[in-house]
C-alpha cells in the first residue's frame, strides 16, 4: 500500500478523532451570572461553539429570526465565525443552537426563558421574543469573557452544560441618562443601551430637557433646540436629537427589547424653554441661557393658556415618536411655582398626557396632585414623604432612592466625579438593599420596579459614564431581576469580581472599588 494512501488514512482517522473530541467537563453552577438566574441545574459537561455551529430558529416563531441574527452578529467579532441562521421546523431537534417561542413557557412570563445546554444542542425557549433576548444575555455570559471583544480571539468557545430556567422579579428595570446637563449624541446613547441590555435591563429613561438644555426637536416650537439646545453645563456647544435621530434611538432600544421613556421636566427645570420663548415666561421676557448647576429657580407660567398649548404640542410630537406607554413629565424641585399652581398644573398635564394615550410618570413630587391610578411616581428624595403620598393615592412607584441608586452620587469623598448631596454610595451600599424593604409603607405590590438615574452635571464623556455606572449597575439589574431570598453581598461581590475580564473586553472604564475581589477569569 503506497505511503500516500497510508498518510491519507492517518489523516482521516485524526480528523475523525478530532471531530469526536470529548467535551471538556465544566460546572454550570460555578459560572458568575449577573443577574443571578432563578433556577440552574449543572450537568457537568459542555457545548463547544465552532465555525460549523448553526443557529436554528423555529419556523413558526414569528420574529425569532431577528434574535438569531442578533446572536450571530454578536458572536462574529471575537470568534470570526460567520454562523448561519436557519429557519426550521422542530428547530429544537437540530444539533446546534436553537431558538423557539413556546406557549409552554407562558408561566415564565414576558421576559422569562429556559436555556438547555447539552453537548450537541443548545435550546433556548421563551414565551416571547423579549424572553429569547434576555436568554441570549445569559448565553453570552456563559461563553468566555473574551467573547465580548471586538477583535478576533482564540477559541475554544465552550459553555458549561445544564439547564437554566429564569424570569424577572420586577418587570421594570432600568437606568436614566440625563442628556440635558451634558449632551450625549446618538452613538453614545446606543452604547449606553448596549451596556444596560447586557444586564437584562428593559427601560431607558432619557432626561431630554432641563435648565441647561432642550434636547429633542419639537417642530411646532423650533427655538427649543436651535436656541435652547445650543449649550450645556460649563457653556459647551450642547446639541439635540432631531426627530429622526430620536426615532433611531427608539428603534435601537426596541431591537433590544428596551422601552424608551422620554422626560420633559416641568414646570420647574425649564430655563432652556423659557430662554427660547418669551410667552412661556410670566413676564413675557426670555431668560438667559443657563450653564450652571443650580436647581429650583425656573418655572413655566402655569396660569397662561399658551403654556398648556405648548405642553400639548410637545407631548403630541413626542408621543408620535414613542411606542412605549410612558411620558415622564418631571415635576421635581419646582421651588418657585406656587403650591396651588403646581397642583393645578400637574393635574392639567396628567390630562394632556392621558389624552394622547400615554401614562404619566413624574418624580414623586407630583403626589401633591390628584393622580390617576395609571400614573406612576418615581421615588428619589432622601425622605419618602412624596412617595408615600403617591402610594396612598394607589399609584405605583419606581424605586430610585438617591441614597442608594443615584449613579451620579460619588462612591466616596475622593471620587473625582459626581455629587454627594445624598451621601456616598460605594458598590456594597448600592447592592445591599431591596426594593420592597427600602421604605416602611412601600411594599412589593406598590413597586413597579427599579431605575438607576445618571445625572450629568459632572459627567462629560463615555469614560465618565462608565466610571459612575460600573460596577454599580449590574447590582441594580440584579435587584430588579433576581429574587433576594438568600441575597448576600459576600456572595455577590465574588460574582461581580469575576466580571472584571468581561468589563475590560467590553471596553468599560469601570471603577475598581477595593471592596470587590477583582479576578481575571476565562
Ligand atoms: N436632583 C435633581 C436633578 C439632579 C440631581 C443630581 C432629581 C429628580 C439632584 N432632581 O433628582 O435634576 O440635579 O443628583
Amino acid at each position: 500500500m503506497s505511503k500516500l494512501f497510508k498518510l491519507g488514512q492517518i489523516f482521516i482517522i485524526a480528523m475523525l478523532l478530532f471531530s469526536c473530541k470529548t467535551p471538556t467537563p465544566k460546572d454550570l453552577a460555578k459560572e458568575n451570572l449577573i443577574p443571578k438566574p432563578s433556577k440552574l441545574i449543572a450537568k457537568g459537561s459542555s457545548f463547544e461553539l465552532t465555525k460549523n455551529t448553526v443557529i436554528y430558529v423555529e419556523a413558526k416563531s414569528e420574529g425569532a429570526e431577528q434574535i438569531g441574527t442578533y446572536l450571530a452578529n454578536f458572536l462574529k467579532p471575537a470568534t470570526g465565525f460567520i454562523l448561519q441562521v436557519k429557519s426550521a421546523d422542530n428547530a429544537m431537534d437540530k444539533k446546534g443552537i436553537s431558538l423557539s417561542l413556546s406557549d409552554s413557557k407562558k408561566t415564565l412570563g414576558d421576559e422569562g426563558y429556559e436555556l438547555n445546554i447539552g453537548e450537541k444542542k443548545v435550546q433556548l425557549q421563551a414565551y416571547t421574543l423579549a424572553g429569547l433576548f434576555r436568554g441570549i444575555q445569559t448565553l453570552r455570559q456563559l461563553l468566555p469573557a473574551r467573547i465580548e471583544s471586538n477583535k478576533l480571539q482564540e477559541g475554544p468557545w465552550e459553555m458549561a452544560s445544564g439547564t437554566i430556567e429564569d424570569a424577572p422579579n420586577f418587570g421594570f428595570r432600568g437606568a436614566m441618562l440625563d442628556v440635558s446637563r451634558h449632551f450625549f449624541g446618538v452613538d453614545d446613547v446606543k452604547r449606553f443601551i448596549d451596556l444596560i441590555a447586557a444586564y437584562k435591563m428593559n427601560i431607558l429613561h432619557l432626561h431630554l430637557s432641563d435648565d441647561q438644555g432642550w434636547r429633542i426637536e419639537i417642530k411646532a416650537w423650533p427655538n427649543l433646540t436651535t436656541h435652547g439646545g445650543s449649550t450645556q453645563v460649563g457653556g459647551g456647544e450642547g446639541g439635540f436629537y432631531t426627530q429622526e435621530q430620536y426615532t433611531d434611538i427608539v428603534n435601537y432600544a426596541q431591537e433590544r427589547f428596551i422601552t424608551i421613556i422620554p422626560e420633559i421636566d416641568m414646570p420647574g427645570h425649564t430655563n432652556a424653554a423659557l430662554a427660547s420663548y418669551a410667552e412661556l415666561n410670566a413676564n413675557n421676557k426670555t431668560t438667559e441661557l443657563y450653564t450652571g448647576t443650580e436647581v429650583g429657580f425656573s418655572t413655566l407660567a402655569t396660569d397662561k393658556d399658551i403654556t398648556y398649548k405648548f405642553i400639548d404640542d410637545v407631548v403630541r410630537e413626542i408621543t408620535a415618536l414613542t411606542p412605549g406607554p410612558y411620558i415622564h413629565i418631571g415635576g421635581d424641585e419646582s421651588h418657585v411655582t406656587a403650591k396651588d399652581d403646581y397642583i393645578e398644573f400637574i393635574n392639567k398635564v396628567q390630562d394632556i398626557v392621558n389624552a394622547h394615550g400615554k401614562q404619566m410618570i413624574g418624580w414623586a413630587d407630583i403626589a401633591a396632585g390628584s393622580l390617576k391610578d395609571n400614573s406612576i411616581a418615581q421615588f428619589w428624595q432622601t425622605k419618602p414623604d412624596n412617595a408615600l403620598k403617591a402610594v396612598k393615592q394607589n399609584v405605583k412607584v419606581i424605586m430610585s432612592p438617591a441614597a442608594k441608586a443615584y449613579l451620579d452620587i460619588q462612591y466616596d469623598s475622593i471620587c473625582p466625579l459626581g455629587l454627594h448631596w445624598a451621601g456616598y454610595i460605594e458598590v456594597d451600599k448600592a447592592y445591599n438593599w431591596t426594593l420592597e424593604s427600602n421604605v416602611e409603607g412601600i411594599s412589593k405590590e406598590d413597586i413597579i420596579g427599579i431605575e438607576a438615574p445618571l445625572w450629568t452635571e459632572t459627567i462629560k464623556t463615555n469614560d465618565d459614564i462608565d466610571y459612575m455606572v460600573f460596577p454599580r449597575l449590574p447590582g441594580y439589574a440584579e435587584l430588579g431581576w433576581s429574587s433576594n431570598d438568600d441575597k448576600s453581598w459576600d456572595e455577590y461581590k465574588v460574582r461581580l469580581g469575576k466580571q472584571k475580564s468581561r468589563f475590560e473586553f467590553m471596553g468599560i472604564n469601570y471603577y475598581k472599588s477595593e471592596l470587590v475581589p477583582w479576578e481575571d477569569v476565562e
